[in-house]
């Protein structure tokens, strides 16, 4: 199970730069985490979670795996994109395929790195790439309806719930507003089956200079005041630092960082945004052999959780013990909390919680 955020933006504002460094600081942690390069523009970054030193320490783990998620790189769009302006189709192809969309927004001065409209506006530029992305929503709904409305009449159920939907969606598109706010209450799935792209969730990603890295500066509080009338996420970071930072070792960083006011690596907030963003929530195994994080989507029930480590347990599940993060480390480990009462019991409708640690009891 994979799930992946897209890096969008005008050209020149930081995105590559921001890749590299999510993967490279993965590839320098590949001792401990899992990386891979899939495709250049494909990366695997570890999901960082303080929680996994806690829980290994008190299982007595060899080994700690964390969980993971995949970011894709894609090129600059620009102002025209949806009309195939700079290659712009094939781009947006690409930010179909992902399931959220971290925007790169350009927040630095920088007179010697061109800025394709001529000067700094982050807000400017959140509205040339939302519009160039509702307008191609907008036109792949109006090529599609007619087939839509003949399958419906051909008593197609899932062509008649697409189009049921598809009216007020494009209603809101016309009218300058993104997908997302017009679908109805509990028809997000079918929402997601017309691939749109201003359905996706969205976290703006302010690139600023280095020395306004713990501050931010005027440019993203503008955004910040955008994000906020949006309900949408956003963050701060210098991919400039960034990049330098990936290069150290391990052991350097904290310092490097401390000495910039910065108590965690920007990287470590746009990942940890990104898995908000995505709705997952994490639970974990404890053991000798390893303490590992497993990533599900939030309401997620306990045999379906247990499907993400082997198909397997999802088929012969029977039940799975419980104990609460907090529990966990309070009554230090396993044996503590089946003492201290902590440990339930679980079966099949149980909705597993963020930072359960989990051990299946299945058989096949
Ligand atoms: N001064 C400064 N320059 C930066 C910063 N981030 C990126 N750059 C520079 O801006 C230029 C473009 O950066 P990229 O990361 O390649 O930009 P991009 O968004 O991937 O561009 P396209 O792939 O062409 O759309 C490079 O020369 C970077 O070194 C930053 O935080 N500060
Ligand atoms: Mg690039």
């Amino acid at each position: 199970m994979g799930f992946n955020c897209g890096i969008v933006g005008l050209p020149n504002v930081g995105k590559s730069t921001l890749f590299n460094a999510l993967t490279e600081t993965a590839a320098a942690q590949a001792a401990n985490y899992p990386f891979c390069t899939i495709e250049p523009n494909v990366g695997r970054v570890a999901v960082p979670d303080s929680r996994l030193d806690n829980l290994a320490r008190i299982g007595k783990s060899q080994k700690i795996l964390p969980t993971s998620l995949e970011f894709v790189d894609i090129a600059g769009l620009v102002r025209g994109a949806s009309r195939g302006e700079g290659l712009g189709n094939q781009f947006l192809a690409n930010i179909r395929e992902v399931d959220a969309i971290i925007h790169v927004l350009r927040c630095f001065e920088d007179d010697d790195i061109t800025h394709v409209e001529g000067g700094v506006d982050p807000v400017r530029d959140a509205e040339i790439i939302e519009t160039e992305l509702m307008l191609a929503d907008l036109d792949s709904l109006e090529k599609r309806q007619t087939a839509l409305q003949k399958r419906a009449r051909g008593n197609d159920r899932e062509a008649q719930q697409q189009l049921a939907i598809m009216d007020p969606i494009m209603a809101a598109l016309r009218e300058g507003k993104p997908a997302r706010t017009a679908v109805p209450k509990g028809e997000e799935e079918t929402a997601r089956r017309l691939q749109l792209m201003t359905t996706k969730p969205v976290l703006y990603v302010c690139n600023v200079e280095e020395g306004s890295a713990s501050t931010g500066n005027s440019h993203s509080e503008a955004v910040r005041k955008r994000a906020e009338a949006e309900g949408a996420a956003m963050v701060v970071v210098s991919a400039a630092i960034e990049a330098e930072v990936s290069q150290l070792p391990q052991e350097e960083r904290a310092e490097f960082l401390e000495g910039l006011g910065l108590s965690n690596s920007g990287l470590d907030r746009v990942i940890a945004a990104g898995y908000g963003l995505l709705g997952l929530s994490t639970y974990f195994t404890v053991g000798p052999k390893e303490t590992r994080a497993w990533t599900i989507t939030k309401g997620t029930k306990a045999p379906q959780a247990a499907a993400v480590i082997h198909n397997d347990f999802e088929r012969g599940f029977i039940a799975c013990e419980t104990v609460a993060y907090d529990d966990y480390i309070a009554c230090g480990g396993e044996a503590g909390a089946k003492e201290a009462g902590k440990l339930r019991i679980e079966g099949k409708e149980y909705v597993v919680q963020d930072g359960d640690v989990l051990l299946f009891r299945f058989n096949v």
